[in-house]
């Protein structure tokens, strides 16, 4: 009952204006989840800062002039470089899992979502920052057109580019998954997004580290843990080097 309270919460949430941010931190069933069974970090970390709380906005005057290129600067596999040839017209995302009514949505279907606009900084734990501007539909809006069931906790991500054969991948908890800053951007900086950056879709997920912005996403699934998705530990590099999965910024 609880879990079925708290998601219309969350669903709630993915349409709230800015302003009305806080006051969803206040709602009792967002809280409850916040104080239940999570690792201790993500609980302290809660703790501190409001889960709906907003990562700052910058203006077009902060713009880096250069915004670094990191991890895969393109998947180059047959798949992905047949996409590209096509313009990204045969490219679908699938939003799937635990969901009533799973999506298979083309480039253009995902370009006609209401979007959000936002001038933010990555921060990457290599040691650089830079502050650019995306543009795309709310991760939430996706979500809650599929229909998340009950039983999900989590999203995972799965992108184009492979490594050791295994594509790149993420996931999030649903409260990150509905923040009004999670967002699928199609474009960066005023223009489609570059190969380079994760064309023809990437998340960004403004409260957290660099690594969460799964660029090439293909897939999204709602999953109840992501303890059984490969290694286990929710992510590409959280399984391979053992980053922290929570990484908020
Ligand atoms: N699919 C995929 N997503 C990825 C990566 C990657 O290698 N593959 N690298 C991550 C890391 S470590 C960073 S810092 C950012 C870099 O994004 P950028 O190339 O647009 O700067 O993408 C993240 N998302
Ligand atoms: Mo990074």
């Amino acid at each position: 009952m609880t879990l079925v309270i708290t998601r219309r919460a969350l669903v709630a949430g993915a349409g709230l204006t800015l302003a009305g941010c806080d006051k969803l931190g206040n709602v009792p069933a967002v809280q409850r989840v916040l104080a239940g069974a999570e690792p201790l970090h993500r609980k302290l970390q809660r703790s501190v800062a409001s889960p709906y709380a907003l990562a700052p906005e910058y203006t077009r005057a902060d713009m880096s002039p250069v915004f670094r290129v990191n991890g895969t600067a393109n998947p180059n596999t047959p798949a992905y470089n047949a996409m590209v040839a096509n313009r990204f017209a045969d490219w679908r995302l699938e939003v799937g899992g635990l969901v009533a009514r799973p999506l298979r949505l083309s480039l253009d279907q995902l370009r006609a979502m209401p979007a959000r606009t936002q001038i933010t900084r990555h921060d990457c734990v290599e040691g650089w920052s830079a502050i650019g501007q995306w543009h795309g539909p709310m991760l939430g809006t996706l979500l809650h057109a599929a229909g998340v069931r009950a039983a999900a906790r989590y999203v995972v991500l799965t992108c184009a580019d492979l490594f050791g054969g295994q594509p790149y991948y993420e996931s999030l908890d649903l409260i990150d998954a509905f923040h009004p800053q999670t967002i699928l951007a199609w474009a960066m900086n005023g223009h489609p997004l570059a190969v380079e950056h994760g064309a023809p879709v990437r998340l960004r997920v403004e409260r957290k580290l660099g690594y969460k912005h799964a660029k090439y996403v293909m897939r999204i699934d709602a999953v109840a843990d992501y303890a059984s998705v490969r290694g286990g530990k929710g992510g590409y590099w959280e399984d391979s080097t053992g980053y922290d999965w929570y990484a908020g910024i």
